[in-house]
């Protein structure tokens, strides 16, 4: 029988990994299996004398404590994880001959690793940054991992920067401030000598780096990889993750409350998503380009701060990833995974993307300090599902148990074995690229328009996007202490959007420079001729892409939305059953809000118990708010300064309001008046409430009322 304290433990029996352990009617022991009769003291000479250096069982205890920690990775330090599945359409037989994209039939286990990037394991789920959408493939030919990023670009072209780039976004090294956030000085500093990074800044200033959840955001590949046929054909592919609720985020000022909040609110939010049973999905993308088709684009296909827009290459969705389990223990599976581009099957290959080259040496050798050991493949999340026999042998905490007298290759005395296998047996091979070049500290002149494509994004975003992006560079740049940095920073997006520039100076009180005083790349070697490093723009194949745009993302569904019902004693209990009923059928979760916790008296014999009190919650946690009507509980919350702050605030955030009966008086209280707003459904339809939300935000609202939080 478990043991019924511990739900966790209860859950799942089955299909569990080797080396899993629970506690349910055991005895407690030693790392030994020495079984422990006082827990609860150390062995002393006298009840108040001095502790024995023998007390064996105190020293085992408190070592393995000192050690229970490890380092945090050096990036994407804050994470959280999922188990799932992933299976094809169709065979991509014709592209690539992985398994696991041949077989419809089959549900390829995963484990994704969603996390922020610049702040430490504890730091807060909404800073502004790019997210890691991490997924290992447990493949019958060995582990794939797909390590990307919520956004398709990356700051730098050539892994040589990459610790520079890490060094500037992260704290300052004098005092350690601020934590997980770009905006401060070094990060400034730093960009704005790197005008290759403007156009990930344009999608790291957009709400892309705020999402609503984990559930809503799109995965890039970012790199362009190959696809490898039967044939040995090669196609260049770029990989994309499509989430089936769309793509939101939130506002600013709310990602900044929901810190205080609930700095776990994506944490949060997938555990209940995936404990409630509303399944995180995701399709695969594939933008597939022919061989002969490499310089076909005004771009280079291998400058990772460059995307192919959609109306140039479709996306094709090729497959469903479902995300259903969550991890036993956070530590053992979400910390100790260890992802690696570099973890490859057949029929996936590289490009010569130079951030992707040097990310291939980084991942294994991070592992090696963070993990400790060349065995990290042993720890049970990070085996592969496919048999795997080697001659590598011993080191740290070496968990196989090698047996036969030969660990070399090519061998007799073994019988040979293990064998290489051949291309028919599922051998892998690469790619045979045909390359030749002096040996150069180098990059190609293709990689030089560093603005085409931030412009394209600017220009594709919606009003109240670019309104975001103006704001969030406001507040970015408002934070450096440097005016030279600001002025550099303003040059440089002068030459993404002349307005965009004009209106983030008028926020910082600045000019923005003559431009161009001179475009200048300070990413030079020291020996470099400038002239050579001048950046220049090549016109796109398409002046704005609506896939760039998160105002025409999937609008049509309420699935695991968050709705808070504000009532109080005397609340109208059918105006509450009636549109719970409606938005829970609707997949909705609806949580009633009230002054205080227990039981709320309501206008028929019927007792509701509230969820939440407006001390242990906020307007912030939640997509919407339903004030129903009863005339007792309305004149309450009328004159409760933490009701109409929820509404205010609400309201602020863009965020659908619906009321009932009695429910406009608290409206009209919270001082919101009636107005032409699609968001603000004042006779209760719950059909239009549903349509509100599943909008998600009503985001003109900004531009039209000013309604204060
Ligand atoms: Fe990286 C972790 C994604 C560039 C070096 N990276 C890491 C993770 C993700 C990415 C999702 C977290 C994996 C996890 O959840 O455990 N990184 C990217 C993307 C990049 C990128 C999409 C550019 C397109 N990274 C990049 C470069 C380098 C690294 C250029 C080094 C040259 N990244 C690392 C690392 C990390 C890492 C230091 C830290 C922890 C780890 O690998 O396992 O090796």
């Amino acid at each position: 029988m478990a043991n019924p304290k511990d739900p966790q433990q209860d859950k799942k029996t089955e299909n569990l990994a080797p080396h899993t352990a629970d506690n349910a009617d055991q005895l407690l022991t030693t790392n030994q299996g020495l079984r422990i009769n006082d827990n609860q003291h150390s062995l002393k000479a006298g009840e108040r004398g001095p502790s024995l250096l023998e007390d064996f069982i105190l020293r085992e205890k408190i070592t393995h404590f000192d050690h229970e920690r490890i380092p945090e990775r050096v990036v994407h330090a804050r994470g959280s994880g999922a188990h799932g599945y992933f299976q094809v359409y169709e065979p991509m037989g014709k592209y690539t001959k992985a398994g696991f994209l041949n077989d419809p039939s089959r549900k390829t286990p995963v484990f994704v690793r969603f996390s922020t990037v610049a702040g430490s394991r504890g730091s807060t789920d909404l800073a502004r940054d790019a997210r890691g959408f991490a997924v290992k493939f447990y493949t019958d030919e060995g582990n794939y991992d797909l390590v990307g990023n919520n956004i398709p670009v990356f700051f730098i072209q050539d892994a040589m920067k990459f610790p520079d780039f890490v060094h500037a976004v992260k704290p300052e090294p004098h005092h350690e401030m601020p934590q997980a956030a770009s905006a401060h000085d070094t990060f400034w500093d730093f960009i704005s000598l790197m005008p290759e990074s403007m156009h990930m800044i344009m999608w790291v200033m957009s709400d892309r780096a705020i999402p609503r959840s984990y559930r809503m955001m799109e995965g890039f590949g970012v790199h362009t990889f190959r696809f490898i046929n039967e044939a040995g054909q090669s196609h260049f592919v770029k990989f994309h993750w499509k989430p089936l609720l769309g793509v939101h985020a939130v506002a600013w000022d709310e990602a900044l409350k929901i810190s205080g909040k609930d700095p776990d609110f994506h944490r949060r939010d997938l555990w209940n998503a995936i404990e409630s049973g509303a399944f995180p999905e995701y399709e695969l993308g594939v933008q597939i380009v022919p061989e002969e088709d490499e310089h076909k684009f005004p771009f280079d296909l291998l400058d990772p701060t460059k995307i192919i827009p959609e109306e140039v290459v479709p996306v094709q969705r090729i497959g469903r990833m479902v995300l259903n389990r969550n991890p036993d223990n956070f530590f053992a599976e979400t910390e100790q995974v260890a992802f690696h581009p570099g973890h490859l099957v057949p029929g996936i290959d590289f490009s010569n993307d130079p951030l992707l080259q040097g990310r291939l040496f980084s991942y294994l050798d991070t592992q090696l300090s963070r993990l400790g050991s060349p065995n990290f493949h042993e720890i049970p999340i990070n085996r592969p599902v496919a048999p795997l026999h080697n001659n590598q042998r011993d080191g740290h905490m070496r968990q196989t148990i090698n047996r036969g007298g030969t660990s070399y290759e090519p061998n007799t005395l073994g019988g040979g074995c293990p064998f290489q296998a051949k291309m028919a047996d599922g051998g892998f091979t690469s790619h045979q690229e045909r390359v030749e070049g002096h040996k150069v500290r180098a990059r190609s002149r293709s990689f030089f328009d560093h603005f085409s494509q931030a412009a394209l994004f600017y220009h594709s975003q919606s009003a109240p996007e670019k309104t975001h992006i103006v704001n969030a560079l406001r507040f970015e740049l408002g934070k450096v202490t440097v005016t030279d940095i600001r002025i550099r920073m303003l040059g440089l997006l002068n030459q993404v959007d002349t307005s965009l520039a004009a209106q983030v100076a008028a926020g910082l009180g600045l000019e923005v420079p003559a431009t161009p005083e001179q475009p200048v790349n300070h990413s030079i070697p020291a020996d470099g001729d400038p002239e050579q490093f001048q950046p220049f723009t090549v016109a796109q194949q398409v002046t704005a892409s609506a896939a760039l745009s998160m105002a025409h993302t999937v609008k049509n569904t309420i699935k695991s939305r968050q709705i808070a019902f504000l009532l109080a004693n005397g609340v109208a209990a059918e105006e509450v059953d009636k549109m719970k009923t409606a938005l829970e059928r609707q997949g909705a979760v609806v949580q009633l809000v009230a002054p205080h916790l227990g039981a709320i008296t309501t206008d028929t014999d019927k007792v509701l118990e509230a969820d939440q009190s407006f001390l242990t919650t906020g307007s912030v946690l939640f997509d919407a708010v339903y004030i129903p009507g009863g005339a007792a509980g309305t004149a309450q919350l009328q004159t409760h300064p933490d009701a109409l702050h929820f509404i205010r605030e609400a309201c602020r955030h863009c965020k659908a309001i619906a009321v009932t009966g009695a429910g406009a008086t608290v409206l009209e209280a919270a001082f919101i008046p009636p107005a032409d707003d699609p968001g603000i459904i004042t006779d209760g339809h719950p059909e239009a409430f549903i349509a509100a939300i599943a909008q998600h935000r009503c985001w003109d609202r900004e531009s039209q009322r000013s309604i204060p939080a």
